[in-house]
């Protein structure tokens, strides 16, 4: 017989064990990560004196004074990201040319010293100031590599390059990205000297020092991107789409003949699909620019809301973000065709994320197959990133079936993981009941923080069911839905 002081404990015990979450799996995202996760579509900037010379990688030789925008504005520009749906732009604050934007104390080949606002102007403070007015993130891009400096090669640049930082760092306000691009090093300028330099990047950068000592202090909220991370790897191609499976993990490994990995060089081959298990949690950045360019060329036409809505799918759709060049013209505006292909985007994506079908649905009926209470499957209906269902610890295959009540038309599957406790799933199937049977309509792999599967073609279904195939550990799901393209 159990005595009721012992069965009130086991009630106590049973209740606890109800409430306590499941065990986080591998490598976990930081804080920062996770509101980086949450931006998904931002944009980077490019406007240097290599816009008024047509260019793509300034040489560092313009003159200055060839930095003249006609009507710069930088809230057009903030406002036509922002009817895209970009929630951030980075600024390229200084590309290889060596031209910075803003009045560093660090190099006289500054916008101090061409006409802009009479030699008054702070570019990155205008676009800094428009982006957050209008809600959007703020961060930078200062190039390692510097084309014009007298000092490229020498420990004294690094000095140079680490204070410029420092400047960028201490008077923006807080930043969402630290952006560090890996190519360096070759012909250029250089204070006139005109020739070819190399450095050797896996020593000359340290950028283990600088990222700890200067990006982790100063800007602790700003994620790291570089091709190893730390906080946010690059897609290893400028086409804008990672692969179809693609983890949030990564291991980065140096390239062939080195023994360590670093910007520039680093054996990029796994970045479009990660490591599964990898060491650290690392998920992917798809930079792409909107033209063909970074820099703006009268000649090209900017990306169609359509290609970028597909890029939208294979970049943000798995797992990873979207991060579109915008290349402002020699006004220092983004031309009409950009704005319009931008706002037709933002609102295709808008249009069709607006309604998720399933929550729509007249009356709908969840079934579970093993679950804690508090953690049920109802969470993954409730537009809240935060609340999960998640099952009992030995359940690793889990269903939940959904009847809607009455026929939905859909062509968009779309399902996140409560990625606080790592990315779990392995694989996934979802099936629709059809003559008094199931169909399967999709069978996927990583999910992470958002998997958006597009189906060829719609499919009408009253009843529908999401399947976990492969997990090695149980499963948190914390959103689950059905939309409609809006095309
Ligand atoms: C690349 C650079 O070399 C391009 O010029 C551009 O800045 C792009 C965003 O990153 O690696
Ligand atoms: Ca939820």
């Amino acid at each position: 017989m159990i005595k009721p002081l012992s069965f009130l404990f086991l009630l106590t015990a049973l209740h606890s064990f109800a409430q306590t979450p499941p065990k986080p799996y591998g490598a976990l995202p930081a804080p920062r990560q996770i509101a980086w996760h949450e931006t998904e579509v931002y944009g980077i900037m490019h406007f240097t004196p290599t816009t008024f010379e047509n260019k793509e990688w300034g040489f560092g030789d313009a003159d200055p004074k060839t930095f003249n925008p006609s009507d710069f504005n930088a809230e057009q520009i903030i406002l036509a990201a922002k009817a895209g749906g970009l929630k951030g732009i980075v600024l390229v604050a200084k590309h290889h040319d060596g031209f910075a934007l803003w009045p560093t104390k660090t190099t006289e080949y500054n916008i101090t010293k061409s006409p802009f606002r009479g030699g008054k102007g702070d570019l990155v403070k205008e676009v800094a100031d428009a982006a957050r007015k209008h809600g959007l993130k703020f961060g930078v891009y200062c190039s390692p590599w510097d084309r014009n400096n007298a000092s490229y090669g020498t420990p004294e640049y690094i000095k140079i390059y680490r204070e410029q930082l420092r400047e960028l760092y201490t008077n923006y306000g807080e930043l969402f990205m630290s952006w560090h691009d890996g190519a360096n090093g070759g012909d250029g300028y250089y204070g006139g000297a005109k020739e070819k330099r190399s450095i050797d990047n896996t020593t000359y950068y340290q950028w283990d020092s600088t990222w700890t000592n200067l990006t982790r202090k100063l800007q602790p909220s700003a994620n790291i991107f570089s091709d190893i991370g730390w906080d946010v790897r690059w897609a290893g191609n400028e086409d804008g789409s990672v692969n179809e499976t693609s983890w949030a993990t990564l291991t980065p490994k140096p390239s062939e003949g080195k023994n360590v990995a670093v910007p520039g060089q680093a054996n990029a081959t796994e970045n479009p699909g990660g490591t599964r298990n990898g060491k650290f949690w690392i998920p992917a950045e798809c930079d792409v620019p909107l033209r063909k360019g970074w820099f703006y060329h009268p000649a090209e036409k900017p990306k169609t809301p359509e290609k970028l809505f597909d890029l939208y799918l294979k970049s943000v759709g798995r797992g990873a973000a979207l991060d579109l060049g915008l290349a402002p013209d020699t006004r220092g505006q983004l031309h009409d065709d950009d704005v319009a292909s931008l706002k037709a985007f933002g609102d295709h994506v808008k249009k069709t994320f607006a309604v998720n079908l399933i929550a729509r649905a007249s009356s709908r009926a969840v079934n579970v197959r093993g679950y804690n209470s508090i953690y049920s499957a109802k969470n993954i209906l409730d537009g809240k990133a935060d609340t999960y269902w998640a099952t009992d610890d030995d359940f690793k295959t889990p269903e939940v079936t959904i009847d809607l009540g009455q026929p939905v038309t859909f062509d968009i599957i779309c399902i996140q993981e409560f990625i606080k406790l790592g990315q779990r799933v392995e694989e996934f199937a979802v099936d629709v009941w059809e003559n008094n049977n199931w169909k399967e309509i999709h069978r996927g792999t990583s999910i992470g923080a958002k998997r958006i599967v597009k189906l060829e073609v719609p499919v009408t279904a009253q009843k529908m069911r999401l399947r976990i195939t492969k997990s090695p550990v149980s499963v948190a799901i914390s959103e689950f839905g059905l939309y409609k393209d809006s095309e």
